[in-house]
């Protein structure tokens, strides 16, 4: 690190004890900075990287809620509104039992870089709770929303603060949460939270741009070395919301998908996967992969084990934090994988990025190459703003042309700074000056 930017560090290190995501997040950015250590005193007068560092708000709130047996239950909720100098703080709501302040922080931190590389106007901010959905009912995830949005309310809207979905919340908790939002203020207020159904304010493509949107920067990594998707083997980690649509957008590219995972193991298809079933037992049926692996002869379902042992030309990690580290990046480097784009936020250690580089493997940090969720919830906004909706195709291509300048904007950044190739050096560099020239204009707030 840059020995202008250590001081700061050791602030983090210090002012947040226990917080290793959050530590592993700013110091990934941190360690982008040097090329502007020396070069932006303005940066340096204003306290930038100290402020930038600290959110403007943290929220945490007790959830209270009754399952159907009657027993009560209590949760914790958090909102972290890490920065508004680019727009409204805007990012996902993570339900998981993983979930505590350090990993909203890192959530949100990384959410206001990511944003600010969408060139759409938001800021940044994370939330979640640490409640389970796994094997609750319906009615018991709808009185969990309502309990959560209780709170919640008084803290968000659309100037202000502006929720999505991102693990264990998906258009079913959206709806629920818009239902006790709307309630509560007795305001048809759409612009307040997005990934809404089609027929209440929500946008086309929302629900699959996080995975096409990933895919789409996967391949003008490709086109940047005169390669396509065409043909290659490609594995996905995750089965989720990121996950299905990217399998989805790279087969659609002619790509084979040969495997894909959860909490529980991976399957291996050679095949490729078949879509309909994989969404049929994740989304309708809600049940583990295995139950795909029983229904498709030509899958193999591996409960322990990596994923990332299955060879591939090409990886996109879209599970969770931290799921491939650098004994996994060495299989895939000697398995002849050739590019890792992050469909998940920071899926990648810092070592298994180290082994990447190291070994010439094109590597897309999440906050570019999983960006086109929160753009295409920033057109979502920008319906909901005019009363209008647009058709499937338009949207689509608005979200193909927002991950196309990201990749631009990523490629000319790192040249610029001369670190030519490095989407983590442009990507963090390119994000962080605008956030930060957004700053010094609007004083010490
Ligand atoms: P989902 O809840 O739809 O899916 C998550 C998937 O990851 C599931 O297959 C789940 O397995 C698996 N998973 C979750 N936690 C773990 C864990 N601790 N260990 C192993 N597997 C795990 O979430 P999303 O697809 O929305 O999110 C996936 C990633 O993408 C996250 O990092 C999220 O922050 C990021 N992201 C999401 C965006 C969005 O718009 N939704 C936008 C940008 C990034 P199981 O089914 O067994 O739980
Ligand atoms: O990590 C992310 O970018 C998301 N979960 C999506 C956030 C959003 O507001 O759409």
């Amino acid at each position: 690190m840059h020995p202008a930017l250590r001081p700061s560090f050791e602030a983090v290190l210090q002012r947040n004890p226990g917080e290793p995501e959050f530590h592993q997040a700013v110091l990934e950015v941190m360690l982008s900075l040097a090329p502007i250590a020396d070069s932006r005193p303005d940066y340096t007068q204003w306290s930038i990287l100290s402020r930038i560092c600290e959110p403007e708000r943290q929220i945490i709130f007790r959830v209270p809620w009754t399952d159907d047996d009657g027993v009560v239950h209590i949760n914790r909720g958090f909102r972290v509104e890490f920065n508004s100098a680019l727009g409204p703080f805007k990012g996902g709501l993570r339900f998981h039992p993983s979930v505590n302040l350090s990993i909203i922080k890192f959530l949100a931190f990384e959410q206001v870089f990511k944003n600010a590389l969408t060139g759409m106007p938001i800021g940044g901010g994370k939330g979640g709770s640490d409640f389970d959905p796994k094997g609750r009912s319906d009615a018991e995830i709808m009185r969990f929303c309502q309990s959560f949005m209780t709170e919640l309310y008084r803290h968000i809207g659309e100037y202000t603060d502006v929720p999505a979905g991102d693990i264990g919340v998906g258009g079913r908790e959206i709806g629920y949460l818009f239902g006790q939002y709307k309630r509560i203020t007795n305001r048809y207020e759409s612009g307040v939270l997005t990934g809404k159904g089609l027929s209440w304010g929500g946008s086309q493509v929302r629900t699959e741009s996080t995975g096409y949107g990933t895919v789409f920067f996967a391949a003008e990594m490709l086109a940047a070395r005169d390669e396509s998707l065409e043909g290659k083997r490609v594995v996905v980690s995750g089965s989720g919301n990121v996950a299905t649509y990217a399998i989805e957008k790279a087969q659609a590219l002619g790509a084979t998908v040969v495997a894909c995972s959860d909490s529980a193991g991976y399957v291996v298809d050679e095949d490729g996967i078949d879509l309909a079933l994989l969404r049929d037992v994740k989304e309708v049926r809600r049940e583990r992969l295995t139950a795909y692996a029983d229904e498709r002869p030509s899958a193999t379902h591996v409960a322990d084990g990596s994923i990332w042992d299955v060879p591939c030309d090409v990886a996109l990690p879209c599970a969770t934090q931290n799921e491939l580290e650098a004994e996994h990046a060495r299989v895939l480097v000697k398995n002849g994988a050739r590019l890792v784009a992050e469909g998940a936020n920071m899926p990648c250690t810092p070592e298994a990025v180290a082994v990447f580089r190291d070994a010439g493997v094109a590597f897309a940090p999440g906050k570019a190459a999983n960006a086109g969720g929160v753009a295409t919830s920033a057109l979502e906004m920008q319906q909901n703003a005019s009363r209008d909706s647009w058709a499937f195709g338009y949207t689509e291509d608005r979200l193909r042309s927002i991950m196309r300048d990201i990749h631009t904007s990523c490629v000319e950044t790192a040249a610029r700074y001369g670190e030519p190739g490095s989407y983590v050096m442009g990507a963090n560099l390119a994000g962080y000056t605008k956030v930060a020239d957004a700053m010094v204009a609007q004083g010490v707030i």
